[in-house]
């Protein structure tokens, strides 16, 4: 049986203190915890700080493009259902450029656990605005600080029927393993979204400011979270400092509703050709 140490790759290179580094001891023991190997997963990554978790993480992996991870892991777990697939980033990466998939993958509802280091900050470009960035944060692209209004991932996720929406933070290890292994337990699309600071570009978010503003959800008595209503509620009214498991329901995925899925992954399906039916391929390029 695999061990923390199987799931370790090349030494990390994020600054000393960055939350990236809790997010990645987060998913080596979420996946031993679920008594995966390392050939068993997959994990994908989009540009920036975090997107280096691909290669920091010890099984297959896939960099990818800036805002692609959610494409690029989506067509591995169609192409083979019994891997267990992760997807990841950052906040430019997935709430920004890659918003566009963030949204339809969720309606799709394919099964894959999308981690998001939410550091409200570009970090690996050094320190420009994000989607995330609250208004009136200064960085060197808003110096007299960001108008915008902020992107809202758990709403938008909520809303859009994501039947997994939890967050996490990058102070409570402990927290972020228990809801990694339930998004990879939950079959469909699961959102984890992780305040995971900066401590190099970012000194608002800091640990020091997360920890007077957040609260684990399970000391919230008697909250129904797969009552949508009551999860946009608290969202809102803790002004999205709220950790655990905020919302869940069960709708089918998207392999469970596709229409004659094959019964074997198509990776285990035999693609041999006819040399007859080759030629006649051929024939009609000629
Ligand atoms: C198409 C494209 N546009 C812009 C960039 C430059 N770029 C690289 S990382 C990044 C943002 C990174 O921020 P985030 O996703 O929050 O990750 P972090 O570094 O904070 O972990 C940008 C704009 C790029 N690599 N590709
Ligand atoms: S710049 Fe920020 S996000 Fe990037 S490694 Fe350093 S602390 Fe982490
Ligand atoms: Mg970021």
């Amino acid at each position: 049986m695999a061990t923390i140490a199987d799931f370790r790759a090349e030494k990390a290179t994020w600054c000393p203190g960055c939350g990236d580094y809790t997010v990645l001891a987060a998913l080596q023991k979420a996946a031993v915890n679920r008594g995966l190997e390392p050939e068993d997963m997959v994990v994908v990554s989009g540009v920036g700080c975090s997107g280096k978790i691909s290669q920091h993480f010890g099984s297959y992996g896939f960099h990818s493009l800036h805002g692609r991870s959610i494409p690029t892991a989506q067509g591995v777990k169609i192409a083979n259902r019994d891997l267990t697939v992760v997807a990841s980033g950052g906040d430019g990466d997935g709430y920004g450029i890659g918003l566009g998939h963030f949204i339809h993958a969720v309606r799709r509802n394919t099964d894959i656990t999308y981690i998001v280091m939410d550091n409200h900050i570009y970090g690996l470009t050094t320190g420009q605005t994000s989607p995330t960035s609250d208004p009136g944060f200064k960085t060197k692209t808003a110096p007299a600080g960001a108008v915008e209004e902020p992107i809202h991932p758990l709403h938008l996720a909520i809303i859009q029927g994501c039947g997994y929406v939890a967050q996490g933070y990058s102070g409570n290890l402990g927290q972020l393993v228990e809801l990694i292994e339930g998004g990879m337990e939950h079959k469909g699309f699961s959102l984890i979204n992780v305040y995971s600071p900066c401590v190099t570009y970012n000194k608002v978010n800091t640990y020091d400011w997360y920890k007077q503003g957040i609260k684990d959800v399970k000391q919230i008595e008697g909250y129904d979270n797969t009552d949508k209503y009551a999860a946009l509620k608290l969202i809102e009214e803790s002004e999205e400092l709220t950790t655990g498991l905020l919302y869940k329901n069960d709708r089918p995925s998207f392999d469970q509703t596709l229409y004659k899925y094959p019964d074997a992954p198509i990776t285990s399906s035999d693609w041999t050709i006819n040399p007859d039916t080759w030629n006649k391929i051929l024939d009609q390029y000629k």
